[in-house]
């Protein structure tokens, strides 16, 4: 059995990779599992992998190496009801020293079972940081991200589709420089193609290379994780007169200009309409998006929003939204739930420095 680890900052594109990796395995007649991993509890991702078919379990209220015992009882139970050849477990995007809390400990607790570590980076987003020099993050975020990066051996840089040829040739002279240690994987994790690659590579990585423990000021990581404000929402839109689809969608554009106009980087703001449409932006994803939708008289939203900026704040701008929305539309929106927070400070339960 292998379990292939994927970490990398929020948005950069796990999900879609693992999403894209299950179809092709499936196509092969290779049963996948998949454990999804997040601060909060009502997550859009979860919800999706559920509507593909995907056997599946969930790590919630804090990243894996905080609740390795809930990770460990997760496997567990996925290899004893669906017995997987392959388990994915994504990691939190906010959760970094992944090779010292979770890597090195399933290793050394389940030594039978081939485990990677795959990190992902949202090409784009990293042009704008390394080649651009954009200042998107406070200091202790970069930090973090950064940190994400070191301590991968496989590096994903992820959506290579965003980047023309001449971006490309910049991202790569700086990646030499900077990761020439580590084996650096151009994806674009939408393509069937793409990820083949990336599983082949998986299979390949030599099972006795233990990559190094991260040097990291627990400290610093623990400021940029409370830098970022988490906030989920789940939401009934009603319309008598058929339009609750639509001012769903409006207030989805709502929210995203409202988040933009306020210049707060957007780790990643999810939407899922309807239980099975998702809309998804990051700091690097384009400005605008387009859905088909039919003339509805309720519609359902749940949305998982990760921003940098204070929960109070973003609870705030999203009320806002939602009140302008039902002005505008006159529509009627019922919040059902509502879990607007900070994560806590890192306290991994094992670490093998
Ligand atoms: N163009 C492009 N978009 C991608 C790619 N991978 C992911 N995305 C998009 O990036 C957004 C975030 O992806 P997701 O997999 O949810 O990121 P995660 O937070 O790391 O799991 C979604 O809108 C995806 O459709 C890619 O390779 N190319
Ligand atoms: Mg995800």
């Amino acid at each position: 059995m292998k379990i292939h680890l994927l970490g990398g900052f929020l948005g950069s594109g796990k999900t879609t990779a693992i999403q894209s990796a299950i179809r092709v395995l499936g196509d092969q007649g290779v049963k996948c599992g998949v454990i999804t991993n997040d601060q909060g509890i009502r997550l859009v991702d979860a919800d999706l992998f559920k509507q593909m078919g995907v056997p599946g379990r969930q790590v919630t209220n804090g990243c894996f190496c905080c609740n390795y015992q809930d990770l460990e009882s997760q496997i567990q139970s996925l290899i004893e009801t669906e017995q997987p050849e392959i388990i994915f477990a994504e990691s939190v995007g906010s959760c970094t020293d992944i090779v010292a809390t979770v890597l090195k400990p399933l290793r050394r607790f389940r030594p039978d079972v081939r485990t990677t570590l795959s990190v992902f980076a949202d090409g784009l987003l990293l042009h704008m940081l390394l080649v651009d020099g954009a200042e998107l993050f406070e200091d202790p975020v970069r930090y973090l991200y950064f940190k994400q990066l070191e301590e991968a051996r496989m590096l994903i840089i992820n959506k290579v589709d965003l980047l023309n040829p001449g971006q490309l040739g910049d991202l790569k002279k700086v990646l030499e420089e900077k990761y020439g240690n580590s084996l650096v994987q151009f994806q674009n994790s939408q393509d069937k193609d793409s990820i083949g690659r990336w599983l082949q590579q998986l299979d390949k990585i030599p099972s006795l290379l233990i990559p190094e423990s991260l040097e990291i000021d627990y400290d610093i990581y623990g400021a940029g994780e409370a830098k970022l404000a988490w906030l989920d929402q789940e939401m009934e839109i009603e319309s008598e007169s058929g339009g609750a689809n639509l001012g769903a969608v409006d207030l989805i554009r709502g929210i995203f200009h409202k988040v933009t106009a306020c210049k707060y980087a957007i780790g990643h703001l999810k939407f899922l309409l309807n239980g099975k449409n998702k809309i998804s932006f990051t700091a690097s994803s384009p400005r605008s998006f387009s859905i088909k939708i039919h003339p509805a008289v309720s519609a359902t939203l749940l949305l998982n929003a990760r921003v940098q900026t204070e929960p109070e704040t973003l609870l705030q701008l999203i009320s806002e939204s939602v009140r302008e929305e039902e002005e505008r539309s006159k529509i009627s929106i019922r919040i059902r739930s509502t879990s607007a927070f900070r994560p806590g400070y890192p306290i991994p339960a094992h670490r093998i420095g």
